[in-house]
C-alpha cells in the first residue's frame, strides 16, 4: 500500500481544510514519545502498520525530525534537487519511517466526530488506526485532518501508526531554501468536534479610516452568536453589522477585541482585529495609512530542533522582531506554526502568509526535453490549487496577515493562475502576492527580489509600469556572513517613492545545526553532513546566529528602519521625525547626553514636542548641553536617544526606540555632516582626526629599536609590520569579479621586500615594497618613524606603480603583539561597522576584550573592523590617528587563519595578537544574493598616506 508515494494528488480520505480554532472541542495532544523504525526504501518498510508489533522497536520524540534526532543525516540544498527530477518518480532510497502510538480514547469523546489532526509531517505519510488504512496526506507545512470516529471507541485504547516517507512526489513542490528534514515536526491532535459545535469560522472585521467605524460579520458552518463583550455586542453568525467606537487593529497598535461564538455544541474564542487592508490609487494601506514594510523573511528553525519550534521559540522571534522595529513577516516560504500568527496578532506584525510551495530547480522555463515546471504542468493542479486553500482556511482569521502569497521560486505557469483564483474566491479582502509574476499579468501586489536601490527607484517612479501595483522587495539585503550592506540606500528609495513600500530581508536567522565535528561544537552548514550535493553555507544568512543572538547586520537593520529619524538640523540643534505609521511620540522620553573625548559630562531630558505620524520637529539644545559647544574642544558629542517610557508587551520600560548623534566641537553647519565615511583611500577623509598628536613636528632622532627583519618592521612594541591589503574574503566577495579577482591580481599572496632602511632627515626610514609574486605591480612604501615626546611617530606613504588593481579589499598595516586581553578605543562602536555598515556605529569611547571584538560568523570570514576610530589602546600600546582617522582589527589569529577557517570552532588563539590599523576597507554589501557594491564603496587603489602616533603607557 504504498502507490500514494509517487502520486500527483495531495492525499485520500483527507478532510477538507478549514479554519484553526481555539475551540471546545475535545483534545488528545499527542506530542510525547512514539514507537519508531526506520527503513531506507519504501520495500524495506514492513507491511504490518495495521497490526504493527512494535517490540524491539525505538521511541522517538513527536514534533521532531528524525534526522535530528539520530535517524539519518540532515542535507542541504538551495536552488538544486536533491534527486533526479522525473516527477512523480523519486528515488528507491526513500527513507520511511513508522512512528506507532497507543492511546486512550478519552471518555467524553462520546458522541462527537473525532478527527485525528497533523499540523505538520514531512514530506507524506499515511496514517492507520485500530487495523485500519485510514488515508494519506502531504504538504508538509500544510494540516491534514481524518474522521477516525468509525474507528475508535470513546473510553477505549486506539492504535495510532503512521508511515512517513522523506520523499515523494510533493517533494517536487517543496523545494524551499532550507534543510531537507523528514518527520511529524509539529503537534499531531486527536479531536472530538461536538455535534452542533462550528468548526469553519471566518471572521471579516473591518475598519473605515473615514468614518471611524467598524463592520463585522462572522461566518460559521454551524450558526450561533458572537459575543463581544467589550463592546457589548451580541451578533448572530451571518449577519454584517456596523460597531461604532472600535480601535482598529495595526502592527503598531494591535487591538485585539476578544469574542466568543456561541453555538448548540460549544464556544469558540476568537480575537477580532478590525482593519482594512487595501490599494489605493497605486498604495497598499491598512487602515487608509500606506504601509512601510520593515520586514524580514523567516524559515522556522532552531539549530537544535530544526523546524519543530516551541511556543517560546515562537515568542523569542516576535520579541526579537518587535525590539529591532521590524514591522513584517513574510512567512518563507510555507506557512508558520499557528501559534506564530497569533503571536503576530497579538504583538503586532504585518504577515504575507506564503503558501508552502517552490519549484526553483526546475527553472523558470521548461527543461529538456520537455519537461514542465510544476506550476505549468496539469498533472500538478490540483494539488497546488488545493496547497493555497489549506493555506487561507487554516490562517483566514489572523488580521496580522494582509497579503497572501502563492509560494516562492516557481516561475510562471497556469496553475498559479489558478491558485490566485482560488484564494481570492476564498477571500477577496487580502491582496496575492507572487513575485515570478514579473509582469504583473495577475497579482495585486509587484514583488522583486534583491533588485538594487536604482532599479527600485526606476519603479518608484513610473506609474506606467507594471499597473502600477503597489512594489515590494519580498527579499533583499541578503544577509549571509559579513553584512548587509547599503540598507540606507534602500530606505532612501522607500521614503522618496510612496509606492516603494519597504521589503523583507532575507533572511532572519542563520539556520546553522548545532552538531560536533572533530571533537568540537559547531554550526553545520551544507556538506558537513556528507551530502553529496549541497549549497555550502548559503543556509547561513540572516540577521540573527542560530542561537538567536543578533549578528551586527541585525543592529545595523534596527537602526535603518528605525521609527524616528534623529539627525542634527544643520543649526546646530537637532531634528526630528516622527515616521511611525499610527503612533505618536507620546510614548517615548528623549534624552540627551554629552561626551567630551567620550567621557559623558552631562546629560538630561530633551523637550521634544509631541508628534504626529509624518511630523517633524526641530528644536535648539538645552542650555545645560549646548554649553559644551565650543571650537578647539576635544571631540564632543551628543547623543539624543528616544527610549519606551512605560513597558510594553514586548519590551521593558528604558527600551531605546532610536537615536542619533550631533558633533559639539566644530562649526554648526560641519556637525551636520557627521562623520559620513569614504573607502576611498586617495581622499584620506574620514572624518576630521579628534587625536592630535602634540609637537608633530620630529626632532629626535630614530627610534633606538627600529629594524626591518624577515616578517616587517619591529619599532618598539609594535613587531613585524607590514602592508595588508588582504581580507578573508566574506561571503559578498565570494562572486565571480571580486574575490577570484583579487588573486588573480595576487591580492592573497603579496610578498614584502625592504629596499632601504636607515636613518635619514631625523627620522628611521624603511622603503619597502609589497607586491605578489610574478605579477607587474607594487605598492612602494616609505615608512618614516619618528621618536617625538615619548612617542613614536610613524608616517606611512603608499605609492602603487605598474598595472595595480583598480581596487583593494583593504589598505593598512598589521602588526603583531604578544597576545592582549583587552582593548579600549574612541571611535565607532560598540559592533563591528565598516563604510557601507555603519548606520549603527555611535561614536564613543569602547573597551573588549579581543574575543569580544570578534564576529562568529557561522563561516568564518572578514569580521570586527571599526571604521573611524581616533585612538586605540592594546593592552599597554595607544595608537592614536594624526591625520587620518584608521580602521581597527584585532584578533587573535592572522588572515590566514580565518580564512581557511571552516567553523569558528577552527580559530584558536595563540601568543601572538594581531592588529589591523586600516587607512581604508572595501564595503561590505549584499553581492552574494544581490546588486554588486557600489563604486561608492570599493576602495579605490592610489598613492595615499597615513599618520599613527604610539606611545606605551
Ligand atoms: C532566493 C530565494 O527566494 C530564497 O529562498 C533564498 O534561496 C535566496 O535566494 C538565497 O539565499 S532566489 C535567488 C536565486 C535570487
Amino acid at each position: 500500500m504504498t502507490h500514494y508515494v509517487e502520486d500527483f494528488a495531495s492525499g485520500e480520505n483527507v478532510l477538507p481544510p478549514r479554519s484553526w480554532l481555539d475551540d471546545d472541542s475535545g483534545r488528545l495532544p499527542l506530542s510525547g514519545d512514539w514507537s519508531f523504525r526506520l527503513s531506507p526504501t519504501v520495500a524495506d518498510a514492513p507491511d504490518d502498520l495495521k497490526d504493527p508489533d512494535t517490540t524491539g522497536w525505538d521511541t522517538i520524540a513527536v514534533p521532531g525530525h528524525w534526522q535530528l534526532s539520530g535517524y539519518g543525516k540532515p542535507a542541504y540544498t538551495n536552488v538544486v534537487y536533491p534527486f533526479p527530477l522525473e516527477p512523480p518518480y523519486v528515488p528507491t532510497d526513500n527513507p520511511t519511517g513508522d512512528y506507532v502510538r497507543t492511546v486512550t480514547v478519552p471518555a467524553d469523546f462520546d458522541g462527537a466526530k473525532i478527527v485525528l489532526r497533523f499540523e505538520g509531517v514531512d514530506s507524506r505519510f499515511a496514517v492507520y488506526v485500530n487495523g485500519s488504512y485510514v488515508g494519506w496526506s502531504s504538504g508538509s507545512r500544510l494540516a491534514s485532518e481524518f474522521d477516525v470516529t468509525s474507528l475508535v471507541a470513546p473510553g477505549k485504547e486506539a492504535r495510532i501508526a503512521v508511515r512517513v516517507h522523506q520523499w515523494s512526489t510533493g517533494s517536487y513542490v517543496e523545494d524551499q531554501d532550507m534543510w531537507w528534514l523528514s518527520g511529524i515536526f509539529r503537534e499531531v491532535n486527536l479531536l472530538a468536534l461536538r455535534p452542533h459545535a462550528a468548526s469553519d469560522v471566518f471572521v471579516k472585521a473591518a475598519w473605515d479610516h473615514l468614518d471611524g467605524a467598524g463592520t463585522l460579520l462572522v461566518e460559521s458552518d454551524v450558526p450561533g452568536t458572537v459575543s463581544v463583550p467589550e463592546l457589548g455586542l451580541e451578533v448572530p453568525t451571518g449577519e454584517h453589522v456596523r460597531v461604532e467606537g472600535v480601535q482598529p487593529w495595526s502592527a503598531e497598535v494591535p487591538r485585539l477585541y476578544d469574542a466568543v461564538l456561541r453555538t448548540a455544541g460549544g464556544d469558540v474564542r476568537l480575537r477580532i482585529g478590525f482593519r482594512t487592508v487595501a490599494i489605493v490609487d497605486g498604495i497598499f494601506t491598512v487602515n487608509g495609512n500606506r504601509v512601510l514594510f520593515n520586514g524580514v523573511n523567516r524559515h522556522e528553525f532552531h539549530p537544535d530542533r530544526g523546524r519543530t519550534l516551541t511556543e517560546q521559540d515562537m515568542l523569542d522571534d516576535v520579541l526579537i522582531m518587535k525590539r529591532a522595529g521590524i514591522n513584517a513577516v513574510r512567512t518563507s516560504h510555507y506557512p508558520p506554526h499557528p501559534y506564530f500568527l497569533s503571536l503576530c496578532d497579538e504583538y503586532g506584525l504585518y504577515v504575507i502568509d506564503e503558501c508552502d510551495l517552490e519549484t526553483h530547480g526546475f527553472g523558470y522555463e521548461p527543461q529538456p526535453p520537455n519537461l514542465p515546471n510544476p506550476v505549468m504542468d496539469p498533472r500538478f493542479r490540483d494539488d497546488l490549487v488545493l496547497r493555497i486553500q489549506r493555506t487561507v482556511h487554516r490562517d483566514k482569521n489572523h488580521p496580522s496577515i494582509v497579503i497572501w502569497s502563492l509560494g516562492n521560486e516557481c516561475g510562471m505557469g497556469s496553475n498559479l493562475k489558478d491558485m490566485y483564483d482560488a484564494a481570492k474566491a476564498l477571500d477577496p479582502s487580502r491582496p496575492v502576492h507572487y513575485e515570478r509574476d514579473t509582469e504583473a499579468e495577475f497579482v495585486d501586489i509587484y514583488s522583486r527580489m534583491y533588485t538594487s536601490p536604482e532599479g527600485c527607484a526606476e519603479i518608484g517612479a513610473d506609474s506606467s509600469l507594471y499597473r502600477n501595483l503597489p512594489f515590494i522587495l519580498c527579499e533583499y539585503g541578503h544577509a549571509m556572513g559579513n553584512g548587509p550592506g547599503g540598507l540606507l540606500d534602500y530606505r532612501e528609495v522607500f521614503e522618496k517613492y510612496p509606492r516603494c513600500q519597504g521589503g523583507f530581508i532575507w533572511e532572519f536567522i542563520d539556520h546553522g545545526i548545532r552538531t560536533t565535528i572533530d571533537g568540537r561544537e559547531v554550526y553545520a552548514y551544507g556538506g558537513d553532513f556528507g551530502e553529496t550535493i549541497h549549497d555550502g553555507n548559503f543556509v547561513c544568512d540572516g540577521l540573527l546566529f542560530p542561537d538567536r543572538t543578533p549578528s551586527p547586520g541585525m543592529h545595523e537593520y534596527a537602526k535603518v528602519i528605525e521609527p524616528l529619524r534623529i539627525v542634527a538640523d544643520g543649526n546646530g540643534g537637532v531634528m526630528v521625525t516622527n515616521r511611525y505609521e499610527v503612533l505618536d511620540t507620546s510614548h517615548l522620553t528623549f534624552t540627551a547626553r554629552v561626551e567630551v573625548a567620550g567621557e559623558v559630562v552631562g546629560s538630561g531630558t530633551l523637550p521634544v514636542p509631541l508628534l504626529a505620524p509624518g511630523e517633524t520637529a526641530t528644536l535648539d539644545l538645552p542650555p545645560a548641553i549646548e554649553k559644551f559647544r565650543a571650537a578647539g574642544r576635544p571631540e564632543t558629542w551628543v547623543t539624543v536617544t528616544a527610549e519606551l517610557t512605560e513597558a510594553t508587551p514586548w519590551a521593558e520600560a528604558g527600551h531605546r526606540i532610536a537615536w542619533g548623534q550631533l558633533r559639539l566641537d566644530e562649526p554648526a553647519a560641519a556637525a551636520a555632516a557627521g562623520t559620513a565615511g569614504s573607502a576611498s583611500a586617495s581622499t584620506g577623509g574620514t572624518g576630521s582626526s579628534a587625536a592630535t598628536a602634540s609637537g608633530a613636528t620630529a626632532t629626535a632622532g630614530s627610534p633606538a629599536a627600529g629594524e626591518a627583519g624577515l616578517r616587517g618592521i619591529t619599532v618598539g612594541a609594535v613587531q613585524n609590520a607590514r602592508l595588508d591589503v588582504w581580507r578573508a574574503p566574506i561571503d559578498n566577495d565570494a562572486i565571480p569579479g571580486v574575490a577570484d579577482k583579487w588573486r588573480e591580481e595576487g591580492l592573497h599572496r603579496v610578498q614584502h621586500r625592504i629596499v632601504s632602511q636607515g636613518e635619514r632627515d631625523g627620522a628611521w626610514e624603511v622603503v619597502t615594497r609589497t607586491a605578489p609574486p610574478q605579477l607587474q605591480w607594487g605598492l612602494r612604501s616609505t615608512w618614516r618613524w619618528t621618536a617625538v615626546d615619548g612617542a613614536v611617530v610613524l608616517e606611512l606613504n603608499v605609492v602603487p606603480e605598474g598595472q595595480f588593481p583598480e581596487v583593494l579589499p583593504r589598505l593598512g598595516i598589521t602588526f603583531e603583539l604578544p597576545k592582549v586581553e583587552r582593548v579600549e578605543w574612541f571611535g565607532t562602536g560598540p559592533n563591528e561597522a565598516y563604510v557601507d555598515t555603519r548606520a549603527a556605529a555611535a561614536v564613543g569611547k569602547y573597551s573588549a576584550t579581543v574575543a569580544e571584538l570578534q564576529t562568529p560568523y557561522v563561516r568564518p570570514q572578514e569580521n570586527g573592523h571599526r571604521i573611524d576610530t581616533r585612538w586605540a589602546t592594546v593592552d599597554g600600546l595607544r595608537i592614536e590617528a594624526v591625520d587620518h582617522l584608521f580602521g581597527l582589527t584585532v584578533r587573535d589569529w592572522t588572515t590566514n587563519d580565518l580564512e581557511t577557517a571552516k567553523h569558528t570552532a577552527d580559530l584558536v588563539p595563540g601568543d601572538t595578537t594581531y592588529v589591523t590599523i586600516d587607512i581604508a576597507q572595501t564595503g561590505v554589501g549584499t553581492a552574494a544574493c544581490g546588486p554588486a557594491l557600489p563604486d561608492r564603496d570599493k576602495l579605490k587603489t592610489a598613492p595615499t598616506s597615513l599618520t599613527l602616533r604610539f606611545t606605551t603607557a
